[in-house]
């Protein structure tokens, strides 16, 4: 499906699932893999002195499938700057039961389970597909951690033109790696950062066809990624929470979306960038971004804002609070520390449609008499109980919801 760039084009809306099945296949031959997939160059906080700095975090993605017994997967980074050694950093990886395989068709699935840090955590294995796969149907997939980011603690801030080698290796005692073609990767840094982000454009909720106070939530939505050593898998799910409890959770573009790696945007302006992301709902076109990072500054990103989902038929009552969340599909990239706030969004529903229709009319008039010297009622519009103030309020929002 190829799409117009800059247009809001609805891409997913009937397969509303639970974002996780369980499911068991014959179990495979025994493999494992570790792998540095990506670095990141992400702003930090620049401190009462206002130093902007940047921190480096790694990404390492770790499959083991088709082993009945735990095996030790620890593993530790080495980092380099300019050839010269400045941090080692590990993780204590244990997986306990990734003896489930995965087959060809069961990705998304659950296959077993790992522990960090000596049993700090202990996290779900997961199908995820090997990208990059077109067509996504056809996808092979492995049994996978959720990725692991791991701080790099660098001496002294990086300077443009340094150059960052990251090497893993097995920590001593652990199993060897198999395929040590992926256990390093390299960056040179350019003074601006090196990141990805998801992030919420717009939400609305729209009547349903249904019945009264059941809506449509349609997000509108986005990714970018810039200067990137590697291909950036930013698979991303949509979850609604109403109340402060999920009530449904979708994969957007069938599970997979993923960015080339190396595109760089030097001005915010819109103008093309990249080959575009490919995806589990055909090629995204991508553009030069503004993205503001959690400390208030502005940096360019090749991606797109024009992602739109809608989830529809959800129960919302008028007090109700609805919540939207982007979240990494598992397997995808986690989103990183100093971008994280442009993932939650609130919706609401026009408040003085008291009976859920869509508009500000005489059944709302008939409830709001209803409700009338009650008080933290839904016809209380401003917290001081039903009188002729919310009457007023009423009659002046009289029509179409905004
Ligand atoms: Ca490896
Ligand atoms: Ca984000
Ligand atoms: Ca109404
Ligand atoms: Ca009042």
């Amino acid at each position: 499906m190829k799409r117009s760039s800059g247009v809001c084009a609805l891409l997913v809306s009937a397969a509303v699932v639970s974002c996780v099945s369980e499911t068991t296949f014959a179990q495979p031959a025994p493999m494992h893999n570790r792998k540095v997939s990506q670095i990141a160059v992400v702003p930090s906080d620049p401190g009462p002195r206002g130093d902007a700095f940047f921190d480096v975090w790694v990404v390492v993605e770790i499959a083991a499938d088709g082993h009945s017994a735990p095996v030790d997967l620890s593993f530790e980074l080495d980092a380099f700057v300019n050839g010269i050694p400045v941090a080692t950093v590990g993780e204590q990886v244990i997986v306990t039961g990734a003896g489930g395989g995965c087959g060809d068709s069961g990705c998304g699935s659950g296959c077993g389970t790992a522990s960090l840090g000596g049993g700090a955590l202990v996290v779900s294995m997961i199908c995820a597909p090997d990208l990059p796969c077109v067509p996504f149907n056809d996808c092979d997939c492995s049994c996978q951690m959720p990725p692991i980011s791991l701080p790099i603690p660098l001496p002294q801030p990086l300077r443009p033109k340094d150059y960052l080698e990251i090497l893993l290796r097995p920590s001593p005692g652990a199993l060897p790696e198999t395929n040590p073609s992926d256990d390093s990767l390299d960056l040179t840094h350019n003074g601006k950062p090196s990141f990805w982000n998801r992030k919420i454009e717009s939400v609305e909720l729209t009547p349903a066809p249904t019945g009264p106070n059941r809506f449509d939530v349609k997000v509108t939505w986005g990714f970018a990624a810039n200067s990137l050593p590697a291909p950036a898998s930013l698979g991303t799910q949509i979850a609604v929470e109403r109340n402060g409890v999920e009530v449904v959770c979708i994969d957007t573009c069938g599970g997979w979306i993923q960015a080339p790696g190396g595109e760089e945007c030097m001005f915010c302006d819109g103008t093309p960038c990249g080959p575009g992301a490919e995806s589990g709902c055909g090629n995204l076109p991508t553009s030069c971004q503004l993205v503001e990072d959690a400390f208030g500054d502005f940096h360019c990103g090749c991606g797109t804002d024009s992602l739109c989902d809608v989830i529809p038929d959800i129960e919302v009552l008028p007090l109700d609070t609805v919540e939207i969340i982007l979240k990494p599909i598992p397997g995808a990239l986690p989103e990183l520390p100093g971008f994280p706030e442009d993932d939650e969004e609130e919706a609401s529903r026009c408040p003085w449609d008291l009976d859920g229709d869509g508009q500000v009319g005489a059944g709302d008039l008939a409830a709001l008499i209803g409700f009338w010297t009650q008080c933290g009622v839904p016809a209380d519009f401003f917290d001081d109980c039903v009188g002729a103030d919310d009457l007023a309020e009423l009659i002046g929002r009289w029509g179409p919801c905004p």
